[in-house]
């Protein structure tokens, strides 16, 4: 998970990816989701915001994230590394 301010409303956001492909002989790896956007709402709620609606789209073995501004544009852009597959750069 990472948190910011993604919408720049001045509530912190959060950011969730997901999945593990380590081995669990009985269930199987765990890759069905594709992260998802939680949109702080003030008083330490939140509110999920649909893939289509965020713009995020994560599939694979998601290892790590963290939130930073890659282009120097003020809005907040999201790294996500994943296992045996590319680094993903999430702007808007
Ligand atoms: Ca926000
Ligand atoms: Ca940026």
């Amino acid at each position: 998970m990472a948190l910011a301010d993604y919408d720049r409303d001045g509530n912190v956001d959060l950011l969730v990816i997901q999945n593990d492909f380590a081995p669990v002989p009985t269930i199987g790896r765990f890759d069905g989701g594709l992260g998802a956007l939680f949109r702080g709402e003030g008083r330490g709620g939140f509110s999920f915001l649909e893939g289509e609606r965020s713009g995020v789209i994560i599939p694979g073995n998601a290892r790590d994230v963290v939130a930073t501004d890659v282009d120097l544009d003020g809005e907040v852009d999201w790294i996500v590394t994943r296992g045996n597959a590319t680094t993903l750069l999430l702007t808007k």
